[in-house]
């Protein structure tokens, strides 16, 4: 049964000598269960429970947020904006197959459920909207805004993207033709050349300033101000640019990233100056394209500012459905042998990945998504042995933002046998996006507000999460993480993860599958 919020207040409460909920904040005191292991001298492993108290601390005042969106007239950016409109004004409008009403489907804070428990007495499972979890942002109160290289207003860019049925992009017009993107950086030598007739809307200078990144910053200070807001996230939805160089000297150190910045270091990316800028407003950034925005500067400059960074890529189709696929057959113990992956799509995300080097941001994106699923199987596969993983991207202006991806997954099955699966998978990608983009939002907001400190010791300070926030990971293809910490891409794993901190941090178990109750009698 899922429990949906018609109460004043939370949805639920959670009765238990660890919980303490005030006006301000919900303290839950945790204790967090690992399992370490050692090797004996025998070669045999030994596990041995270890447990850490946590108290943990969420702000339940969520306040005024707006969301600044970098490449925001692109379809993404438009297709996002038109969304949380049409939701905050409630919009119903015709389609071909009949009306349709705004909604929040793919995105998994807003359409997912989580359980929370059993019914005391039937025992029937309950189910809470996953966003009842804790008191998180709602989207239709964000404010947007944002910066692109073209200068067209938000209701044509919306066109230009071709994503939406005219009906709604009716309804919605008015409203979006006042939102104009602010200028933004363009150095031509980071995104294709395919890309210049559209650059009409750029600030001066064709390469890394402190006169850019000090006018990024007040940006974000006087949209802060302006809409009278409490925080702003701020989200890569620009173009792929390509990797840069990491140089010693250059971008290696915080300290050398900035005098690169001010020295005019021809390595330094638009999508960098933006993570600086932000990192230095205390704006959490996030990375939704490819590309090396975070080099070794810019995630010791966030340590340093104890701000937050989160990326890379949105992780919408294709590699959803790899990293839960791969999972599965890997974790039913089938070998995976080989992944082909193509993908063809119209739009402009499609024209300026044609280019080579911003293609190759998305290759390696793209292509690194299963080794934590094959690393877990040493059954199947020797040490550093992988499947054999190919991506192919081809422009095709004809279908638009319909990008049709295509893979094959060959495995080798019981006793040299093979199993070969096809899958064929046609959307609209600027609406798979667009969802992400908001939770990835409202989860990094919502990480502003969590604290924690060990050992329930009351006379320590509460501190945040580390700066690179890698419970997004569940959004992003490349999850980026804390400097020498594994990466996750298991799409279940991730989700787990987010899951049970959240009902850590109101004092509740990780969700387990034991049904132990249905069990034993
Ligand atoms: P798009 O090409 O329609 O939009 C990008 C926008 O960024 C354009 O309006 C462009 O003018 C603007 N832009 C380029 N450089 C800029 C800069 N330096 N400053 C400000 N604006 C700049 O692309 P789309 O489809 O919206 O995708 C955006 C990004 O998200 C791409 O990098 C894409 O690879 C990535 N992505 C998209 C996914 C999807 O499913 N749509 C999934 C995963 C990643
Ligand atoms: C074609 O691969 C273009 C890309 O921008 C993708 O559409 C985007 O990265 C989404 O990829 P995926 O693998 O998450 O569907």
């Amino acid at each position: 049964r899922t429990a949906s919020s018609s109460t004043q207040g939370p949805l639920f409460t959670v009765q238990s000598p660890n919980v303490t909920y005030s006006d301000d904040a919900i303290l839950s005191k945790y204790v967090y269960r690992q399992t370490k292991v050692t090797k004996s001298s025998s070669g045999a492993y030994v596990a041995t429970p270890k447990e850490t108290v946590y108290d943990f601390k969420v702000g339940r005042k969520v306040g005024r947020v707006g969301m600044m969106l970098v490449g925001w007239g692109g379809n993404n950016g438009s297709t996002v904006t038109a969304g949380i409109i049409a939701n905050r004004q409630g919009l119903s409008w015709e389609t071909r197959e009949g009306k349709q009403s705004a909604n929040y489907y793919g995105s998994m804070v807003m359409s997912s459920t989580v359980k929370l428990g059993a019914d005391s007495e039937t025992g029937e499972e309950i189910y809470v909207p996953f966003n009842e979890l804790l008191p998180m942002v709602n989207p239709n109160e964000l404010v947007v805004g944002g910066w692109d290289i073209s200068g067209m207003n938000i209701a044509e860019s919306m066109d230009r993207a071709g994503v939406l049925e005219p009906t709604l992009k009716q309804m919605v017009r008015k409203e979006m033709a006042q939102m104009v993107p602010l200028p933004s950086i363009y150095y031509p030598d980071f995104i294709a050349a395919n890309q210049e007739s559209r650059a009409d809307n750029i600030l001066e200078g064709s390469k890394a300033c402190d006169e850019h990144l000090e006018k990024i910053r007040a940006d974000i200070r006087e949209f802060k101000s302006k809409h009278s807001l409490d925080k702003i996230i701020v989200q890569w939805t620009a173009n792929t640019e390509r990797y840069a160089d990491i140089l010693p000297g250059v971008n290696d150190t915080a300290d050398n990233l900035l005098k690169s910045i001010a020295s005019g270091h021809s390595e330094i990316a638009p999508s960098t100056i933006f993570a600086t800028a932000c990192i230095l407003e205390g704006a959490p950034f996030i990375n939704g394209s490819p590309q090396n925005t975070f080099v070794p500067g810019v995630i010791a400059l966030a340590e340093q500012h104890q701000a937050f960074i989160g990326g890379d890529d949105f992780k919408s189709g294709q590699t959803k459905m790899k990293s839960a696929l791969v999972d599965f057959l890997i974790n039913a113990g089938i070998k995976v042998k080989s992944l082909a992956s193509y993908n063809h799509l119209g739009n402009n995300d499609g024209k300026n990945l044609s280019a080579p080097s911003q293609f190759r941001s998305k290759e390696i994106s793209k292509s690194n998504v299963v080794d934590d699923m094959v690393a877990a199987n040493h059954i199947l596969y020797e040490k550093d042995e992988h499947p054999d993983h190919t991506v192919v991207i081809k422009y095709m202006p004809s279908v638009g933002d319909n990008k049709r991806a295509l893979d094959e997954y060959y495995a080798e099955i019981f006793m040299g046998g093979h199993q070969t699966i096809n899958m064929f998978n046609i959307c609209e990608d600027s609406l798979l996006a667009s969802p992400l983009i908001i939770d990835l939002v409202l989860i990094a907001e919502l990480m502003t507000r969590v604290q924690w400190r060990e050992n329930g010791s009351e006379d320590s300070e509460f501190k945040g999460f580390h700066s690179v926030l890698s419970v997004l990971s569940y959004m992003l293809k490349a999850p980026l993480t804390p400097p020498g910490t594994p990466v996750v891409n298991a799409l279940s794993k991730q989700r787990n993860a987010l899951v049970n901190i959240f009902r850590a941090c109101v004092g509740l178990e990780p969700e387990n599958d034991m049904t132990l109750e249905h069990k034993l009698f």
